[in-house]
């Protein structure tokens, strides 16, 4: 009888250890389990929590309004040495041109040959750098006199461009952003861009503004803010209605054309066509209505 007894409670000491040990392993289980699940998360999105909060919009507020010539399609556009410069599109009308700001003057003007389609440009120290849309071409110029310097290749088509002082950044339509050596022209990296909705297409005229690259979105009235380094959309500028029904007369085309004069912190934006180029300034909208 004792030695049942024994045999008993030895059974249930050994039941119990085997419990512990099971429910240790279940613990296990479940934190690997979930370790693992995060660990799917790309690691371009990086922060998941930042990845999660949501996005700023902003309306905008009219500082100014200069003239735009109607004729220019516009593709790309920066504030430089106190000039505004203008790449245009379309075959046979494509052009680089340096504007005065205050008139619309066309002041310097450089034809492509009718086979180019013109798109983005940038200035990059004393250059100007203009891409072409299926070309696969690219030009560099005298900034001074549009003296063509040399011409380079890429594999994508070419839509916008800009550059952060270190690296040319380059646009095809796609999420995705270039980043190129401006003395090579070989691409260094890469990012896709994406917002909360995934990965954000139709990226079209660029320009670097204070840390960030912001981009038309092409067939709307949004620029996205885009943070350079992961590729995440972290505000929407949404510029509707900023031409007025009156401006409509002539043909127009999309919103396209974002310039930044980095002296005196001016935004300057446009479109294909448009009759009105403007100086805005970005307000953001309050919190109830983020994406
Ligand atoms: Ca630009």
């Amino acid at each position: 009888m004792k030695s049942l007894t024994r045999n008993w409670e030895m059974y249930l000491v050994f039941s119990f250890k085997s419990l512990a040990i099971i429910s240790v392993l279940l613990l296990l289980v479940m934190f690997v389990s979930s370790f693992t699940d995060c660990s799917k998360i790309p690691t371009l999105v990086g922060d998941a929590s930042t990845a999660l909060k949501s996005v700023p919009v902003y309306t905008y507020k009219i500082i100014n309004t200069y003239v735009h010539d109607h004729q220019s399609f516009t593709q790309g556009l920066v504030f430089e040495d106190g000039f505004l410069y203008e790449g245009t599109g379309l075959h046979a009308q494509s052009s680089l041109r340096r504007v005065d700001l205050e008139t619309g003057e066309i002041l310097h003007l450089h034809r492509l040959p009718d086979h180019f389609f013109g798109e983005g440009i940038t200035a990059y120290q004393d250059k100007i750098v203009q891409l072409t849309w299926k070309s696969n071409t690219g030009f560099v110029y005298r900034k001074d006199n549009f003296e063509m310097l040399r011409e380079f290749n890429y594999s994508t088509e070419g839509w916008g461009i800009t550059h952060d002082s270190k690296h040319l950044i380059m646009s095809d339509g796609t999420p995705t952003l270039y980043f190129l050596d401006p003395e090579t022209f070989e691409v260094v990296r890469h990012i896709k861009v994406y917002d909360n909705n995934g990965p954000v297409k139709r990226l079209n005229e660029l320009e670097y503004v204070e840390g960030e690259i912001y981009a038309n979105i092409w067939q709307s009235n949004r620029i996205a803010k885009i943070d350079p380094q992961i590729g995440q959309v972290v505000g929407w500028v949404d510029l509707t209605g900023l031409l007025m029904p009156k401006d409509y007369r002539l043909p127009v085309d999309v919103l396209n054309g974002i310039a930044y004069d980095k002296t005196k912190k001016r935004l300057f934006v446009t479109g294909k066509l448009w009759p009105k180029l403007f100086e805005i300034q970005l307000m953001p909208l309050p919190e109830s209505n983020k994406l």
